[in-house]
């Protein structure tokens, strides 16, 4: 087996190159190479080290599949002292994304060049971990203790350009980085430059209140999450300890993220993003179809998100509307939200105007002519949507992709309207869509392989985290929501308040209670798709009372003022309203209902284990892949925690049997249509076995 590390000396040089695709990540043999070289350096005719990396980036860090495994020598930090310790001096040399472990590498070489599109970063954070080779002790040394604060909480890569400034990067070029890097360690040597070791900078004195500032910051940024405040303890001994010391400590703290749950969880979640975006049984390298221009039909606000979404990737975008004043309203959406983005500071007026030119309104659809995507995305009205389906079919090239935006509509019978099912699919945005990362991509029983494989790599394209339904009513997470929100209900009916209810999910971790989450979408939302439906069809009529009664009284949610809560006019800020505990004790008393108090963890299961059931149901049907699709829909769709794993992931933490029990339980309190136990639970108990070994039938 050829080692991943090469070593040789190019003019008094010693270069030392990293081969090991796809990100370079620091494997066993990695730094079992990068040891032997830097000590072959000591001895031999080189006059400095230059350390660079073959392929597309430098070291992106720590090799991820070797966690939870035995760990493996030489361990990372004493590699980078023996790195930093080299009699000679060592420039690292970096491209593509330099992250974790790799920049760690970088910062304990003496210099570091860069090519200016590159970027470094400490992303641990995002894996529930901090830094564990020297990062959280040798940023603050050459950055500064707030910048090394910023740097590593954040976990976002910076560029080159701005790491210089900082004083993480030396020198950044534009031209080939492998000459560069060797006439710039060259230069170094005739210019007789010091052996700068990163551990013998001196740290600029902070205020100690400092470290408590950004405590208090995390708990309402990173609320319960372990390792941000890990992190901050780290870099207060970076300024209260020797070196080593500090050292130690970090060392410490990065073991005890390391067997922290939340680690495991994060970690889980960072390999189920990257599955999800595989099709099992579709060859990876299947031909894909060119996307180079984009229509959308619907200028409303997921329409105006979803064409931000294409625009920032820099495709072309033809907005439909139905008139000329719709249209006119749709774009409008489109320039306030840019003008948010410029006024929060995220894009500068340059890059909002660039983006925006290249969105385009027309009424008539003749303008789809030549697109090679277009996207309905009208409201949820199954007849209209196959209406415009087949004008679609009629005005697009042949070729050309037809999906449907629908979160709940049957996409089989959308694509029926056409001549052409095999072109058609759903794309499902999460509303903001120029925000949200979440796509749901919706195969229908005849959309073609070609057609899947270019809208999931698509999703990528336009910075969305992809995964695959198959089409079912709600999809994965709208289906898996109703469970969840009709224990929300119900809880409420049978005792608690919107504050109470909500109160226990977000201190369990998700990002909004449910009852602001359901004013938040609009009271009126759910109550005409249910005046759409059949009485025997609308569910247990305890679970939406309330809300329809709300509705009635003119009370919609934030967009009206009013809904479960009251909002401030200005600041939306919500306050409770006692008329809506007079509504709901109305309502409770005509339903013969006797209220009870009900405890945050009996409503934290109820409503957990509802989300559990059904997902374990859409995997048995096939709807979703894998177990961990599912995570990834909920964490980064539905405001669920990550540093939990996504609803699967949490029912295997919490053990399959304790959720069957609980679900038992529920079944007996509160009757076997909403809690009979999915029979995929029921086998996966009795075989003693845990969802995320479930594979496909
Ligand atoms: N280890 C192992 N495999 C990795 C990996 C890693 N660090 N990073 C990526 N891969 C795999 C990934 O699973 C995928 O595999 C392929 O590479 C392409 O990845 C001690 C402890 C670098 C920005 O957190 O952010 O260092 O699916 O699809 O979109 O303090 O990968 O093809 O089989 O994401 O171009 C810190 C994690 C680790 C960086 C590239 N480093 N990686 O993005 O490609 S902890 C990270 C990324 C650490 C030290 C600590 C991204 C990327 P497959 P991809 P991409």
């Amino acid at each position: 087996m050829t080692s991943p590390v090469s070593y040789k000396i190019v003019d008094d040089i010693g270069v030392i190159s990293i081969n090991n695709p796809p990100v370079n990540a620091l494997s066993q043999a990695v730094r079992q190479g990068l040891l032997e070289a830097i000590r072959s350096a000591q001895t031999d005719a080189s006059r400095a080290v230059l350390i660079q990396c073959d392929g597309r980036t430098f070291i992106a860090g720590a090799d991820i599949t070797e966690f939870g495994k035995p760990p493996a020598e030489p361990y990372l930090p004493d590699l980078l002292d023996e790195i930093e310790a080299s009699a000679k001096p060592v420039v690292a040399a970096l491209h593509g994304t330099a992250l974790g472990g790799g920049f760690e590498t970088a910062l304990a070489s003496h210099y570091r060049i860069a090519v200016d599109s590159g970027k470094v970063g400490l992303p641990e954070v995002k894996l529930g971990l901090l830094p564990g080779a020297g990062g959280t002790q040798r940023v603050p040394r050459l950055a500064g203790v707030e910048a090394t604060l910023d740097l590593i909480l954040s976990g976002t890569p910076i560029s080159a350009g701005h790491a210089a400034e900082i004083g993480l990067v030396d020198k950044v070029v534009t031209g080939n980085l492998y000459d560069e890097a060797l006439s710039y360690t060259k230069q170094l040597v005739n210019d007789n430059a010091p052996l700068r070791r990163t551990r013998e900078l001196t740290i600029d004195t902070v205020d100690s209140s400092l470290f408590d500032s950004y405590r208090q910051n995390l708990d309402k940024r990173a609320r319960k999450q372990t390792a941000p405040q890990r992190i901050v303890d780290c870099v207060e001994a970076a300024v209260t300890l020797s070196f080593e010391a500090g050292q130690k400590r970090e060392r410490q703290l990065f073991t005890e993220c390391m067997q922290d749950s939340q680690s495991v969880a994060m970690q889980h979640l960072f390999f189920a993003e990257r599955e999800a975006a595989k099709i099992i049984g579709l060859p990876r390298d299947i031909a894909r179809r060119e996307i180079e221009q984009v229509g959308i039909i619907g200028g409303g606000t997921m329409g105006g998100g979803i064409a931000m979404s294409f625009a920032n990737a820099g495709i072309p975008v033809t907005l439909i509307e139905v008139n000329a004043e719709a249209l006119e309203r749709g774009l409008s959406i489109v320039d306030k939200n840019y003008a948010g983005s410029v006024k929060r500071g995220k894009l500068s007026k340059e890059q909002a105007q660039q983006r925006r030119s290249l969105i385009e309104g027309d009424t008539d659809y003749a303008a789809l002519a030549d697109v090679d995507l277009v996207i309905e995305a009208v409201f949820e009205d199954v007849e209209l949507k196959k209406d415009i389906f087949g004008r679609l079919d009629k005005a697009c090239k042949p070729g050309a992709i037809l999906a449907t935006n629908t979160s709940y509509q049957d996409v089989n019978e959308i694509a029926a309207a056409t001549s052409r099912p095999e072109d058609v699919i759903g794309t499902h945005f999460f509303s903001p869509a120029h925000i949200m990362k979440l796509l749901e991509v919706v195969r229908a029983d005849k959309t073609a392989a070609d057609v899947l494989a270019t809208c999931m790599a698509l999703a990528k394209r336009i910075r969305k985290t992809p995964v695959m339904s198959r089409v079912c009513y709600g999809f994965i997470g709208n289906r898996m929501l109703q469970g969840y929100f009709r224990e929300a209900q119900l809880c409420l009916i049978e005792g608690g308040t919107p504050e109470s209810i909500d109160a226990a999910m977000y201190d369990w971790g998700m990002a909004m209670g449910p009852i602001s989450v359901a004013d938040l979408a609009g009271l009126d939302v759910g109550y005409k798709a249910r005046a759409a439906l059949p009485v025997e069809k609308r569910g247990d009529p305890r679970s939406y009372r309330v809300p329809d009664a709300l509705v009635e009284m003119g009370r919609l949610g934030q967009k009206s003022g009013a809904g479960f809560y009251a909002y401030d006019a200005e600041t939306r800020k919500k306050s409770s309203d006692p008329a809506v505990l007079e509504v709901i004790e109305r309502e409770a008393t005509a339903l013969g209902i006797e209220r009870r108090p009900i405890e945050a963890d009996e409503i934290i299961d109820r409503l957990i284990f509802a989300l559990v059931n059904e997902g374990l149901r859409i995997l048995e049907e096939g709807i979703a892949q894998r177990p961990g699709d599912i995570d990834v829909v909920y964490v980064y769709g539905y405001g669920f925690p990550a540093w939990r794993g996504g609803p699967m992931h949490y029912a295997d933490a919490v053990g399959l049997e304790t959720v069957l029990a609980r679900i038992n339980e529920f079944r007996e309190r509160f009757g076997e249509e909403n809690w009979t136990p999915a029979p995929l639970l029921e086998k996966l108990v009795a075989e003693n076995s845990s969802i995320r070994l479930f594979s496909p039938p």
